[in-house]
């Protein structure tokens, strides 16, 4: 049942200055006569009772002052905003009503009762947005990003979701998607008419031609993989060092209160202490650990497991040392467990050092990122935060990958697949394989091309895909 009215509160539950009721739907514009008063401004109150409005009665694209009342006494639940347009140019392209209320639960309750007693259903999670994708409103790529704008944390997370809801993940993949059609299409000719085969298809040239406009692209999509989960989920950053050299200081410096307990005394940390930030842009999950250093303290050693078991899980680990120290036996320890790792060496308590020089960084250690800084005075956070958000640019540095978009997880699985059927084809053009044999690995990565997008997905699937959508989007 995909043509029935849909209704539910948009807006944040609890209390705020509005809150507003959507309904969508063929019996919107219906449903908003029977609950709405018009009104003059400053005169909503009069005693005459002005009369209801019919469905054609509403302009599109309009704003209207008045009340919504509840039928038939026409006591009065709210003074009210009425928005309504028609479709096919709105958000579902279904026609559209929101009720612009105050926001508090109790009349965001009450007007979403009347709706549903004058025939409207509650929405489903996301059904709108559903809707919106199953009128053409939006392709697939573009229903998904409407969540990732909503739970965008920081500005980079933003631009983003705000570049796939504009449709330019969906623009590169279409244009994969025409030159694997087109060659799909072309096959298919010369199987129905061999005799023309030569004349519609050179392998040389389509070989070239795919490896050029999709082996590439899809191969530059997958590379931003990683970049779009760390935007969306936030990149892990675990620090990871011996006891005292600094770590929880750090952290707190990172997120400039003092959220963590900072002590003279080697082994004050004992769990893990996560905190979310930002860090110029990037979403960031922060982990501060015990000290890792052999230890009989059983609590102690709880602490130094989860601290190792902390960083394996990380995008990026901050190895600590303390810089007037020097490297030591216990820090050879540490370097063995992260240097397989993305890892940023981080040499702390320069306040105390007379020079950079007076820690001798270990010839080993070499290939590992290094950023001095103070805990303490503050001096090199900002050389570190700049470290920490530059390894996302990785691929943008060195010239490849779109770095405005980026798949998501089921997308990046879809072309996984489409890249095998791709390559796959492109050994059998080499091979002089039958084009019977070529058109199908065609159609394979032509399937996959249109699963990312949405067209011809099963039901489940979709159901999977909106369901993790608030109610009310
Ligand atoms: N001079 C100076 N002292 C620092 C700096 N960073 C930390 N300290 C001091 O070093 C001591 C240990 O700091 P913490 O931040 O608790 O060190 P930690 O690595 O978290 O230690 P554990 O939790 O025991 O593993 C404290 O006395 C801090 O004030 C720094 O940059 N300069
Ligand atoms: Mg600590």
């Amino acid at each position: 049942m995909e043509n029935d009215t849909i209704a539910a509160i948009a807006t944040p539950k609890g209390w705020g200055g509005i809150g507003i009721v959507k309904i969508s739907g063929s019996d919107a514009f219906h449903i908003a006569g029977a609950v709405f008063r018009p009104g003059r401004s400053g005169s909503a109150m009069e005693e005459t009772t002005p009369p209801s409005l019919r469905p054609e009665d509403f302009k599109s694209h309009r704003i209207r002052y008045g009340r919504v009342e509840k039928p038939p006494k026409g006591r009065i639940i709210d003074e009210v905003l009425l928005s309504t347009m028609r479709g096919p140019h709105t958000y579902t392209g279904e026609d559209v009503v929101e009720i612009n209320g105050h926001g508090g639960p109790a009349v965001m309750r009450t007007i979403l009762e009347l709706v549903v007693e004058q025939g409207a259903r509650l929405a489903d999670p996301g059904e709108f947005t559903k809707r919106a994708f199953l009128n053409g409103r939006m392709d697939l790529t573009q229903a998904e990003a409407v969540v990732d704008v909503i739970q965008a944390k920081t500005e980079r997370a933003l631009q983003l979701a705000a570049a796939h809801l504009e449709g330019r993940f969906g623009t590169v993949v279409r244009r994969v998607r025409s030159v694997l059609t087109d060659l799909r299409v072309r096959l298919e000719a010369g199987i129905d008419f061999p005799e023309a085969v030569s004349e519609v298809f050179d392998r040389p040239t389509t070989s070239a031609l795919l490896e050029k406009q999709a082996k590439r692209p899809l191969a530059r999509l997958i590379k931003g993989f990683r970049n779009g989960r760390i935007l969306r989920e936030g990149l892990r950053l675990t620090v990871l060092g011996t006891p005292n050299v600094g770590k929880s200081s750090l952290m707190n410096r990172l997120l400039k209160t003092e959220r963590v307990i900072v002590a003279p005394v080697p082994g004050t940390t004992r769990d893990l202490v996560e905190e979310a930030l930002d860090i110029n842009g990037v979403p960031v999950i922060l982990t501060d650990t015990a000290g890792i250093h052999p230890t009989a303290d059983p609590v102690e050693r709880i602490g130094i497991q989860k601290a190792r078991e902390a960083a394996e899980r990380s995008d990026l680990v901050l190895f600590m040392v303390d810089g007037v120290r020097g490297a030591t036996e216990a820090d050879e320890t540490i370097y063995q467990v992260v240097r397989a790792q993305p890892t940023i060496l981080v040499i702390n308590k320069i306040d105390l050092l007379e020079e950079r020089a007076a820690f001798h960084v270990p010839q080993k250690w070499g290939h590992l990122e290094q950023v001095y800084l103070s805990a303490r005075t503050g001096e090199g956070i900002d050389r570190l935060e700049r470290a920490i958000a530059n390894g996302l640019d990785e691929e943008r540095r060195h010239g490849h990958g779109f770095s405005d978009v980026a798949p998501n997880l089921r997308q990046k699985d879809c072309i996984d697949r489409i890249l095998v059927s791709v390559n796959r084809l492109m050994d059998e053009l080499a091979n002089g394989s039958p084009e019977e044999i070529l058109a199908i690995d065609a159609k394979e990565a032509v399937e996959g091309l249109n699963e990312v997008l949405g067209d011809h997905l099963s039901e489940e699937i979709l159901e999977q895909i909106f369901g993790r959508f608030c109610v009310g989007k």
